[in-house]
């Protein structure tokens, strides 16, 4: 039976607030800051034990292979001896934000009845545009069975950033559905990761049914404003499209071509004049799990407890929930060191719509083995890490040990 299930990338043990990401926000402020790899992947597996308490499938990604020694070597260079910017970008732990690994076309929008994986080249960012190798190997391994197909990354120049810009629309069963991809254009102070080339590729390969597949400009506004993904200013869930009224180049067009696709849409827009761009993207109320919570239990929103400290956004929230809206709940969950880098909830997860058989078992997740799992956070992730640390061998080492003490711990040995 096809079912929605989450797959969360296991916060890596060489988390750190190097500055990496032009335009996002919360990266570039906190920078220099010293990070809690321990205590964030704690966060990220709580998230994960509240989702499966939810009674949502879960899944798991591993962390990569950081400092990336052999992405080093194609530079000339190594741990020990590289410049500060290019040694920061080798230990990135960017890979916990599953969201950005690919895109997913679940079987019944696709042609050949298969559920398709692009993986993500996220050639926009150096720190990231290194992922990409060891996430294809990881998406082969957890969707090798037939009833998946597991694409190569786009060819740079074509920026592609995977689901976090990428939204699908289907009834209540999961049959065919309609996806919208939206592709920034670039110009501005901040970068448009998502190229329209690279989403119609991607569309292609996936054999999507052009008339149920649009693709829509994200705004200049939300870019240049600090939503360097959609993901941070829209999410859909079945026949709801939750939205800032700022998320779409041209808005009404958007909308329209949406309804038109998708006769059954409920758009749930918040206008600016309810929350500003600026708190939409600091409380990152849109970077949330739009679920449909199992039993007819409706809609539920899991959303980073920074939403509640914003008093625009909370106020929204509530009066929604209190009257006729599709979202019934609202979970607010702590994923601040995540957040801190510009990751929310839904950043930290990859929507997989599969029958939970198909998928390698050691990539499932439940309550045991999250905790089997944070029993070797514990004993290997680091404490904290400081700008300066990046620079220890020791560390490098340390950190390194972790990763594998987790694959073997889980059977994944053969990732290293
Ligand atoms: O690509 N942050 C990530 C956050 C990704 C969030 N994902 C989604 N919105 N789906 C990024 O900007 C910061 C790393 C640093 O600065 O060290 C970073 O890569």
């Amino acid at each position: 039976m096809l079912t929605e299930i989450n797959f969360d990338g296991i916060i890596g043990p060489s988390h750190n607030y190097a500055g990496l990401s032009r335009g996002n926000i919360a990266s570039a402020s906190n920078a220099g800051d010293v990070s809690q790899p321990r205590a964030a992947a704690l966060q990220g597996i709580d998230k994960m034990r509240h989702n499966l308490a939810l009674g949502l499938p879960q899944g798991i990604f591993m962390p990569l292979d950081r400092p990336d020694a052999p992405w080093l070597a194609t530079l000339g260079t190594t741990q020990d001896d590289a410049e500060g910017h290019l040694r920061a970008q080798a230990w990135s732990a960017s890979s916990m934000w599953a969201a950005n690994a690919a895109t997913v076309s679940p079987a019944p929008d696709s042609a050949d009845g298969k559920c398709h994986l692009t993986v993500a080249n996220l050639v926009t960012m150096p720190h990231r545009s290194h992922e990409w190798p060891g996430t294809l190997a990881q998406l082969r391994l957890a969707f090798a069975d037939p009833a998946f197909v597991v694409h190569a990354p786009i060819p740079a120049p074509f920026g592609d950033e995977g689901a976090a810009n990428h939204m699908r629309l289907c009834s209540g069963h999961h049959g065919q559905g309609v996806e919208i991809f939206v592709y920034g254009v670039g110009g501005g102070r901040f970068p448009a990761r998502q190229h329209l080339d690279a989403s119609k590729a991607i569309a292609r390969h996936h054999r999507l049914d052009p008339a149920r597949t649009l693709f829509i400009r994200q705004s200049d506004t939300a870019i240049q404003g600090g939503a360097f993904h959609n993901d941070v200013v829209a999410v859909a869930n079945e026949h709801v499209l939750f939205t800032h009224e700022t998320a779409f180049e041209d808005r009404a067009a958007a909308h329209a071509e949406i309804r038109a696709a998708f006769p059954a849409v409920e758009i749930v827009e918040v206008p600016a004049s309810a929350v500003t761009l600026p708190d939409a993207i600091k409380s990152y109320l849109f970077n949330a799990q739009l679920v449909s919570l199992p039993d007819g239990g409706g809609m539920g929103l899991v959303l980073p407890t920074e939403a509640q400290a914003i008093p625009a956004v909370w106020n929204w929230l509530e009066a929604h929930v209190a009257g006729n809206g599709p979202i019934r709940r609202l979970l607010p969950v702590n994923v601040r060191q995540s957040m801190a880098n510009g990751g929310g909830p839904a950043c930290l997860r990859l929507r997989v719509v599969a029958d939970p058989a198909t998928v390698d078992p050691r990539f499932m997740a439940d309550g045991a083995k999250l905790d089997h799992i944070a029993e070797v956070v514990e004993a290997h992730w680091p404490e904290s890490i400081a700008p300066g640390d990046l620079a220890s061998a020791n560390l490098a080492r340390d950190v390194r040990h972790a990763r594998t003490a987790l694959l073997a711990a889980l059977d994944l040995s053969g990732l290293e």
